[in-house]
Order: structure tokens, then sequence, then C-alpha cells
């Protein structure tokens, strides 16, 4: 039986992969099913359109788009496509990733999109899961587990500082 792909995990470049990949391996803990490919708004404009135009006709429900310098993918993706996109600002040689963060994040008003810290490609899954999970009580379920780790881990190493 093949899972159904609700999240499409797509990137300006094979160069952004070493980032990327987090946001799929996070995706595959939770067990969402994803697809992943290089879309990139500059070198393959009409196919990036069509990606994006075709991606709530073909079951998706989350974009998560990562890109480095001129960072447009995200926000190209958002003006055709009615489905949530988060933006990863993949960090490059030059600047640190501010170029990638500021291209991502500077949207003009009617065409949001969500952005996560300067690669940060695995807060971007973490996102895509709670939106999903609005609407499926399990995903939600392990939402909540995975958030009490988080507090036990972050408890324990408190313990470590105190002493305890
Ligand atoms: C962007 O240009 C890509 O998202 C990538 O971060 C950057 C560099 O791409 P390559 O020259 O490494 O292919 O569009």
């Amino acid at each position: 039986m093949t899972e159904h792909v609700r999240v499409g995990i797509v990137m300006g470049s094979d160069s952004d992969w070493p980032v990327m990949k987090e946001a799929a391996d996070a995706l595959a803990e939770f067990g969402v099913a994803y697809e992943a490919d290089v879309v990139s708004a500059h070198r393959m404009p009409e196919e990036m359109l069509a990606y994006g135009k075709e991606a709530a006709g073909r079951g998706l429900s989350v974009i998560i788009a990562g890109a480095g310098g001129a960072a447009h993918l995200p926000g190209m993706l958002a003006s055709v496509t009615p489905l949530p996109v988060i933006g990863v600002p993949v960090p490059l040689k030059y600047l640190d990733g501010m170029d990638s963060l500021l291209s991502i994040v500077q949207m003009p008003a009617g065409v949001p999109v969500a952005a996560v810290a300067i690669g940060n490609a695995r807060n971007a899954a973490l996102l895509a899961v709670r939106i999903l999970a609005t609407g499926d009580a399990d995903l939600q379920r392990k939402m909540v587990d995975f958030q009490a780790e988080l507090k036990t881990a972050a408890q324990a190493k408190g313990e470590v500082v105190r002493g305890g």
C-alpha cells in the first residue's frame, strides 16, 4: 500500500539538501509521508509554477520550501497555491543566510509564508506536523508525546546543572 503523500519538500538546488534533509528526517519520525524535489524558482520557473499550481490537487497539505540567497521559491509557490507554505532560509557562503531569511519573510500583504530560523528545516517539519495534526487526532497525540519528551530532556539537563 502506498502512503498518501501529505507534505512536499522542495528546494532551489541539490546543494540545499544537507539542510533540507533535516525536514525529511523529522517527518519520517512522525510517520508523515513526504516527497522531496529540486524545483528552482530561477532555473526552472515553469516547473516551479506547475508544482505550486498542482500541489493541492495532488493531495498535498503543506509545502516546505528551502532556498538560499535570493530565496524566492517559498514566496512564488505561495503566490500560486492555497496551501500553507513554510520557508526555510538556507545559509550560503556569504551573508550567513540573512539574505535568504529576508527574501523569505518580506512577503507582500495577502501572500503569507511562514518562516523558520536560518537553517532550521527540522522546525519547518515540526510546524507542518502541527498543521496536519489539527485534523488528525493520532498525529496530535504523537506531537503531545514529543513535547513531553522535550520537557523530560530539558528537566534532566536542569538536574545536571542543579547537581540533582
Ligand atoms: C538557490 O541558490 C538555491 O536554493 C541554493 O541555495 C543557491 C545556490 O545553488 P547552487 O548554485 O548551489 O546550485 O537558488
